[in-house]
């Protein structure tokens, strides 16, 4: 949002959102006011609000982000994976049917999907990379719904001609990530003193890409994508987990890792081949991991208050029944 709010003074920008618990709009105070933003409260299961709001700002174009991302929230909660991702999905798509209505010109639905459709690959073969092509094979409640969402666009592409992309990116880190997820997560517990839980034995893989190196992505695919394509994103920027908390031990000087029970069902690897997307739009990741992770942990350091309040409210108390007893 807030690089197309900045970057395109002409789009009007409408930011829906329910704001559940990760929800924040204190996220955009920079950008609040401009002219062309407006934030829009609603939960795109709702059906007939988000056709309402298709109507009342004449939208022709969706860049849909909205959806449940923790895979741990999934185990715990799977049905509310599967009614935000699969029937908010459908609702959204089922509204720019209505409205665009066979007018097609001009029109985009944009879907973000993950690299987590595919499943995951065995530590063993570093030869081995997720490719558009590779089957979707999913692991999680989370990826799961995922999927089933990125299949419902395919579908309302193929059969009812709504113009779409769809692209599946890598793990993101970077400023105002929620701290449930490992990189802030970790940086929070170090700053707190408190252990730093590594689920099993910590060599699971994942591919880290900044965050505005996937909005850049985002920005390319929207305007030069081919409708109807599939977009890998990722940087080639394998990490274990280990290393990933190692080297935020090392950039604060302190923390001490405490080994806990691994999560069900977990991935062992996650590794994007990005080569349609650098062939066909030029786009190439422009932030080092070494480079995005200390601007990421003085982001932290800089906005103590930020995750503070986070992590004193309602996170808390998830956080006990998490961690509590692993
Ligand atoms: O406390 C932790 N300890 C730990 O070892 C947490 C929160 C995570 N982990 C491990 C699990 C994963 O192997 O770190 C890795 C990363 O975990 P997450 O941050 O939960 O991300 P992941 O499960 O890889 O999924 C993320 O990337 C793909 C996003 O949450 C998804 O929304 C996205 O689709």
């Amino acid at each position: 949002v807030r690089l197309f709010v900045t970057k395109y003074p002409d789009y009007r920008i409408v930011n829906l959102d329910k704001l559940t618990y990760a929800g924040n709009l204190a996220n955009l105070k920079d950008i609040e006011q401009a002219e062309n933003y407006s934030f829009e409260r609603c939960d795109i299961c709702d059906y007939e609000q988000v056709l309402a709001i298709f109507r009342k700002y004449r939208i022709d174009g969706v860049i849909h982000l909205a959806a449940e991302s923790h895979v741990d929230r999934s185990i715990k909660d799977p049905f509310t994976f599967a009614r935000t991702n699969v029937m908010g999905t459908l609702s959204l798509l089922q509204a720019a049917r209505v409205c665009w209505n066979g007018d097609w010109a001009g029109k985009l639905f944009y879907h973000i999907s993950t690299d987590e459709v595919y499943g995951d690959l065995p530590l063993d073969r570093p030869d081995l990379f997720f490719t558009e092509e590779t089957p979707i094979h999913t692991s999680s409640p989370y990826s799961a719904s995922k999927a089933s969402a990125d299949l419902l666009v395919q579908a309302y592409h193929r059969t009812f001609g709504v113009p779409v992309t769809i692209s599946r990116c890598s793990n993101n880190y970077g400023p105002y990530h929620f701290p449930e997820k490992l990189i802030p997560l970790m940086i929070a517990n170090v700053l707190n003193d408190k252990p730093l839980p590594v689920y099993g034995d910590g060599k699971n893989v994942r591919d880290w890409l900044y965050v505005e190196d996937h909005c850049r992505a985002i920005d390319l695919i929207i305007h030069n994508g081919r409708v109807g394509e599939v977009y890998n994103v990722g940087g080639h920027n394998e990490k274990t987990n280990l290393e990933v908390v190692q080297l935020i031990i090392a950039a604060l000087g302190k923390g001490e890792i405490k080994f806990v029970r691994d999560r069900a069902g977990h991935d062992r690897r996650y590794a994007i081949d990005p080569t349609k997307i650098h062939n066909e739009l030029g786009w190439l990741p422009q932030t080092k991991f070494e480079d995005g992770i200390q601007k990421t942990i003085q982001w932290y350091l800089d906005n103590k208050s930020w995750w503070e309040n986070i992590i004193s409210g309602e996170y808390q108390k998830y956080y006990e029944r998490m961690y509590g007893n692993r």
